[in-house]
């Protein structure tokens, strides 16, 4: 039985992005706030994590942060103390030295192997499968997040919905979040985009629609994000962040710095649609509730399409015709899956089931938020016998 006062080492390596990083991160964070746990995050590019986490910094070799010992990951470790439970975020493999000392344990620590996320069904049998170490008296577990009970579920803080809920009550606390981003607070009318996506998205061919559209929409823009498609669209004109932003026709382009992880569930909260990516703004944009347009993270031979449709299948399952018709043509426009439809035409009919959607989000919420949670998921099987 392993104490819920433990040590826990998380060990991450950055794939590229920010994504590995963020769940590695925020899965740190709860182990260490909700559960008592002792956690190390052995990170291999801290400045990733440093991008968008102000507590921090790209360069010492350890820090402390949010309960959280964050440590340089290097070849050789710095000590070859095993923690009684170690989590492998992403298969990143873990190190040689690192491994015997696992193995050299009187008993031998709980070992996940934390997957990324996917709504395609075989995760479910997956979950939970153990695989003994080739050569070492060892086993892991595997862990994948997912939308069902029979998979490990997603993270979401304690309290996580009534943050977001007496949040959006609070007009006070929205205008300091647009204040703190230098961006005017809303207007009556207008549509409040977040916008977070790859550089491949068709970014300018929906901002030529909502400029050329009959309603206001502003646009927000994490610093960096298809920084290169907007210069070409706006002939080289690109906002700094805070700046005076971008005006053509009907939309307002605003780039924002990178927040830390609190104001950017705080950014999306507060939009009316958010465009996510990767896998944790993914998640984010889920408990947020709004109407949101998913971008996977692009994989060799289009199989983040699967990913994508196999996620739209769940979502949407519970939406009328029209409004899961709609989701699915504007996310495959976004997507530029085969044979999509032009994003214009494709944004007009998504945004015209917004009021759908809108509830649909909250439902959706209730759905995750009744499956177990990963983190306290991972807590029970760290203690439970093998
Ligand atoms: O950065 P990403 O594209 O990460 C991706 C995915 O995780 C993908 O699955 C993985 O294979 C690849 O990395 C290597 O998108 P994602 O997952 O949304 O991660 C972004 C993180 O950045 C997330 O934790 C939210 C955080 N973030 C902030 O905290 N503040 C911000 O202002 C922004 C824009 C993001």
């Amino acid at each position: 039985m392993i104490a819920a006062t433990s040590r826990w080492d998380i060990f991450c390596k950055v794939v590229d992005n920010f994504g590995d990083a963020g769940v590695a991160w925020r899965l740190a964070r709860i182990l260490a706030a909700e559960h008592g746990i002792e956690v190390t995050l052995w990170l291999d590019r801290l400045e990733a994590l440093a991008r968008f986490e102000p507590g921090i910094a790209a360069e010492p070799a350890a820090q402390h942060a949010h309960g959280v010992t964050v440590r340089r990951w290097t070849d050789p470790m710095p000590d070859d103390v095993a923690g009684d439970v170690v989590v492998e975020a992403f298969g990143c493999g873990l190190p040689g030295d690192y491994l015997h000392a696992m193995a050299a344990r009187a008993s031998p620590p709980r070992w996940f192997i934390l997957e990324y996320l996917s709504a395609e069904p075989w995760i479910d049998g997956a979950h939970g499968l153990a695989s003994p170490h080739p050569r070492l008296p060892l086993s892991r577990r595997f862990w994948f997040p997912g939308f069902t009970a029979q998979s490990g579920g997603l993270l979401r803080e304690r309290g996580l919905v009534g943050a977001r809920d007496a949040f959006r009550r609070a007009a006070p606390a929205q205008a300091s979040l647009w204040a703190s981003l230098g961006v005017p607070g809303p207007a009556a009318n207008e549509r409040r985009v977040s916008l977070f996506c790859y550089p491949d998205a068709p970014l300018p061919a929906l901002l030529d629609a909502w400029a050329d559209g009959g309603e206001a929409v502003v646009c927000v823009i994490p610093e960096g994000v298809a920084a290169q498609a907007l210069e070409r669209w706006s002939g080289g004109a690109v906002p700094c962040p805070g700046g005076t932003p971008l005006e053509r026709g009907s939309l307002s382009v605003h780039v924002v710095p990178f927040v830390a992880p609190d104001d950017y569930d705080r950014l999306l909260w507060a939009c009316d649609v958010n465009f996510v990516r990767g896998e944790d703004s993914f998640v984010r944009a889920q408990w947020a509730a709004q109407p949101f347009v998913w971008q996977p993270y692009p994989q060799s031979g289009s199989a983040h399409l699967a990913k994508l449709g196999a996620f739209v299948d769940r979502y949407a399952a519970g939406l009328d015709p029209a409004a899961r018709a709609a989701v699915r043509r504007f996310w495959d426009a976004w997507n530029r899956v085969p044979d999509a439809d032009p994003i214009g035409p494709a944004w007009l009919n998504f945004a015209q089931a917004r009021p759908e959607l809108l509830d649909h989000g909250s439902a959706w919420v209730a759905h995750l938020a009744a499956l177990p949670e990963l983190a306290a998921g991972l807590v029970k099987a760290a203690g439970e016998s093998v």
